[in-house]
């Protein structure tokens, strides 16, 4: 079959970095594995339009992803798709994956939308491809609206899917185990993406554009819930890929696809240290440890002890990140991250010990937070004086404890999906003594008081990154300082180019 995947565009109002999608590089290689002819369409990227991409593929089956911000503009190109091209949508990714709110059911009520699949995909997806093909076989000519014609019963035993059949009525079918077994996964199929086209997602090395810094992803799942982190899609099962697994695809990535730079996409990375001394092993003995790779997300401070991290730089490990939230030990234990400041300034003295770059991501405004508690927050972060500190306003997504709440006590301040976005400026919501104005001004503040010191100046003067990317930091610096007018304009530029 022919196989359309979309990220549709969703450009964030900061100079974010683009990244092809591993999502869809994993939906794309398990329908290569089933023999489909597969294009992957990354609207952020791509100049073609994208109603010219499908009239020309004119694809089989279409499939779209969703994170929160983008699920307007995946419904837009479902209906846009429906009018030109009579054919199968299937929408997943973390939004529609929120069964708790039915955001399944928003979905799958949402015009040119015929399948919402939710959780890890590949499975599902798999499935209904293999479905689809043997009913199109016995089709001369057919609408998907038979394909939903509730008499058929399609899609009845199919795991991890909700739909709406054509007599309206909706059907949520029991959720899909997580996928045991990782290591039978094929490798993400990059060979699918423009490489050429993206950056890189956290740069390590000085200037390596997107063709030379891949993902990889070894684990997936947290057994942790922070009240404030989305986690529809990965369940509360850690799994890992086998060291020997892992290993392959890093050989492929380096050898084969020639990366310069790795980054590991993993949600905690670290549950399991046997398994990262045995890769880190692995990755010295091949000769792979000169490729610096990164903790792009927050690996578990409470488990990066000196003999782990010292071990891993070895490997090659250049930077890491550490989830941090908030510098108040009260908010720390409010938001169940089950971790306490000093073990998160341990694992911090340790990365400088061994020689390790960290990046803290804290969050400002979490539910219960006052002016001071916001200081805590940013008087802990010049504290560890990360190597990039990374303030995000609480925005908070559907599913999660922090939504719940602030539903029940707060005011939320933005009702459309494609506000939720924790970069910009304004805040979300305001609960208890917290206001808005706080907030944005604690905001500000956080980022004046980190950056605007003589040592992180100096750090990224001497950085040839910086020189390198100097237009693109000028800008970021502008609107990271600058007040907010400015980003209120950026966002109505995003917003007319999405209706143009
Ligand atoms: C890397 C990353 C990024 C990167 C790259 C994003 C990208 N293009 O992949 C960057 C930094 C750009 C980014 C930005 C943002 N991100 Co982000 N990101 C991640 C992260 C850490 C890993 C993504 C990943 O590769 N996952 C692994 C792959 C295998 O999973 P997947 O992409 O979800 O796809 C699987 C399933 O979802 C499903 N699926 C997905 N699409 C489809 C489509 C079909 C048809 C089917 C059948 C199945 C399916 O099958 C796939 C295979 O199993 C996740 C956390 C996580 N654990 O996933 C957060 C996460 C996705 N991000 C999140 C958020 C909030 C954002 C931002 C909105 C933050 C912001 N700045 O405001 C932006 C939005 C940017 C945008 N343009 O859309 C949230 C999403 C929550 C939500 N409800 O939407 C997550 C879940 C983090 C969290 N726990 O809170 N992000
Ligand atoms: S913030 Fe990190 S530790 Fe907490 S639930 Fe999310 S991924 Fe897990």
């Amino acid at each position: 079959m022919r196989v359309a995947l979309i990220n549709p565009r969703f450009r964030l109002p900061i100079d974010t970095r683009t990244t092809a999608h591993l999502g869809l590089a994993y939906l794309g290689a398990v329908s290569e594995r089933r023999g489909d002819e597969v294009r992957i369409f990354d609207a952020d990227i791509e100049e073609q339009p994208m109603d010219e991409f499908i009239r020309e593929f004119r694809p089989h089956v279409v499939g779209i992803t969703a994170n929160t911000p983008q699920v307007k503009q995946a419904w837009r190109h479902a209906a846009q798709i429906k009018a030109i091209h009579d054919v199968p949508i299937v929408i997943g990714g973390p939004h529609p994956s929120v069964a708790a709110e039915d955001l399944d059911f928003e979905s799958a009520g949402q015009t040119g939308i015929d399948l919402v699949v939710r959780g890890e995909g590949e499975e599902a997806w798999t499935e209904i491809c293999d479905r689809l093909e043997s009913f199109l076989r016995d089709q001369e000519g057919y609408s998907t609206r038979t394909l939903m014609d509730p008499g058929k019963r399609l899609w009845d035993d199919i795991q991890g899917i909700t739909f709406q059949t054509s007599d309206g009525e909706l059907h949520r079918n029991p959720d899909r185990p997580a996928i045991a077994d990782l290591d039978s996964l094929p490798w993400p199929a990059y060979h699918l993406f423009k490489m050429h086209k993206y950056t890189n997602l956290q740069p390590a090395t000085d200037h390596i554009d997107g063709a030379r810094s891949f993902s990889i992803m070894t684990s997936r799942g947290c057994p942790y819930r922070c009240t404030f982190c989305s986690q529809s899609i990965m369940p509360i099962k850690w799994r890992s890929r086998t060291p020997e697994n892992v290993l392959a695809e890093w050989r492929h990535l380096v050898d084969d696809l020639g990366a310069q730079e790795i980054g590991v996409l993993d949600d905690s990375a670290n549950i399991r240290k046997k398994r990262l001394y045995e890769l880190a092993d692995m990755l010295i003995d091949n000769h792979l440890n000169h490729v610096p790779w990164i903790f792009v997300n927050g690996i578990r401070a409470n488990l990066a002890d000196y003999d782990l991290m010292s071990k891993l730089k070895q490997a090659g490990l250049k930077r890491t990140a550490f989830g941090v939230e908030t510098g108040n030990p009260q908010i720390l234990k409010q938001i169940d991250k089950n971790i306490d400041l000093d073990t998160i300034r341990q694992a911090f003295k340790v990365c400088n010990e061994v020689g390790l770059e960290t990046i803290g991501f804290f969050i400002i405004g979490l539910p219960g937070e006052n002016r001071q508690t916001m200081q805590d927050t940013i008087n802990f972060a010049i504290e560890l004086n990360p190597l990039i500190a990374n303030f995000s306003m609480m925005t908070p997504y559907p599913g999660t404890k922090v939504y719940a709440d602030v539903k029940q006590h707060g005011r939320m301040m933005i009702q459309d999906w494609e506000d939720y976005v924790f970069f910009e400026q304004q805040a979300r919501y305001e609960m208890g003594e917290m206001t808005a104005a706080m907030v944005e001004e604690m905001y500000r503040k956080a980022y004046r008081q980190f950056y605007l010191r003589p040592s992180p100046i100096i750090r990224r003067l001497a950085s040839r990154d910086f020189w390198y990317n100097l237009p693109r930091n000028m800008r970021i610096a502008r609107r990271t300082f600058l007040p907010k007018a400015e980003k209120t304009g950026l966002r109505r530029k995003i917003e007319a180019e999405s209706l143009a």
